[in-house]
């Protein structure tokens, strides 16, 4: 099987200075790699793969929920957590509604310019705009960029609607759903499907009322869930060492209920590094990425046969004569290709 041996030297003019500024720590230069990446511009698929050799695994945690949860200001609170531990943080916002990148959405600017005096934080908005890969595969870019970059610890915001923003929170190592007082029927329809995803649910505005019966019924939701895991194990005298989600309250605003917060996401992240989940969760993130990235080229190849063969899309001819016939050399060449194997 072949391995990377993309070397750094050999890398498109423009990008190789920002692949050696990155693993010498420049932020300018993660920040112009990061748009070369948003752009899809020449040879960055190539400076990924660098960047990916020399990523250690960094830790991601991935915070979501409905637009105005208060993620953000969470987000903020938990950057500053981390830099009192001395961890350096590389926070992404996912904002697939945003027509801008680069950290121009109004709130990310007013944070990066508060926060500009410390250079061991580094955030970035990314936007749908663009992304000849696709939102997901780009997010993932950056995270082995921030990765190769030396961050301890790297955030991910996203409002949590969607497919492919559930597709990006899910992959992280820890995933935090933040709620809101009230949201139990939410919960209870388990909507997008949050009970599977979380890790760590933080009832975030617990200055208002009804935080701590929402915690109670997501609890109560949580037992459940777990109950019928055993149930539907078959073995119902074993008792699983399964991780049991978290459900902790938060003021953001007033900085209440972040130290939980946190230890709760230690606590997970300890469990999923012991129980050798850590290894499965980061096995099938690499799984989905490459899947999306083959579905991208076979996309590709598609149109080029397409437009090869333009012969075939008469009239006379239907959609699935026609694709059928397309697809029949693709069907034989990866058959002689498992074959192989
Ligand atoms: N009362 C109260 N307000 C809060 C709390 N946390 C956040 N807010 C406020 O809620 C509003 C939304 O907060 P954000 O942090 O921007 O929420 P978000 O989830 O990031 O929002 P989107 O990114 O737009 O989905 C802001 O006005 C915050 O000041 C809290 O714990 N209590
Ligand atoms: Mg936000």
């Amino acid at each position: 099987m072949n391995v990377s041996d993309t070397n750094i030297e050999d890398l498109d003019d423009d990008l190789r200075p920002l692949v050696k500024g990155v693993l010498n720590g420049e932020q300018l230069s993660l920040s112009r790699l990061i748009s070369s990446i948003e752009n899809g511009d020449p040879g960055y698929r190539d400076a990924v793969k660098v960047l990916h050799s020399h990523a250690t695994g960094t830790r991601t945690i991935g915070i979501t929920g409905q637009p105005g949860a208060g993620k953000s200001t969470l987000v903020d609170k938990l950057v500053d957590r981390l830099r009192e531990q001395d961890l350096t943080v590389g926070v992404i916002a996912v904002d697939p509604s945003s027509p801008y990148s680069g950290g121009s959405v109004l709130g990310d600017r007013v944070r990066q310019t508060s926060r500009s005096e410390d250079r061991d934080v580094f955030f970035r908005s990314m936007s749908a705009r663009g992304h000849v890969g696709g939102l997901a595969a780009a997010t993932f870019d950056v995270v082995h960029a921030m990765d190769a970059f030396g961050k301890d610890v790297i955030l991910i915001e996203t409002v949590g609607a969607g497919q492919n923003e559930v597709e990006i929170v899910r992959a992280a190592d820890t995933v935090c759903v933040v709620a809101l007082p009230g949201a139990g029927d939410d919960v209870q329809a388990n909507k997008a499907g949050i009970l599977e995803i979380a890790d760590v649910f933080a009832v975030n505005k617990a200055d208002f009322d009804g935080a701590k019966s929402t915690a109670l019924e997501l609890q109560q939701m949580i037992r459940i869930g777990q109950d019928l895991e055993r149930s539907n194990s078959g073995d119902p005298v074993e008792e699983p060492a399964n991780w049991v989600p978290r459900v902790e309250l938060t003021v953001a605003t007033k900085d209440e209920g972040v130290d939980d917060l946190i230890n709760a996401f230690d606590a997970h992240y300890e469990h999923i590094e012991k129980s050798g989940e850590l290894a499965e969760t980061r096995g099938r993130r690499f799984e989905q990425e490459v899947r999306t990235h083959l579905s991208n080229e076979l996309d590709e190849l598609g149109d080029a046969v397409v437009e090869a063969h333009h012969d075939l899309l008469t009239a006379d001819n239907d959609p699935y004569t026609a694709s059928e016939e397309l697809v029949t050399p693709f069907r034989r060449a990866v058959e002689d290709y498992l074959r192989d194997d």
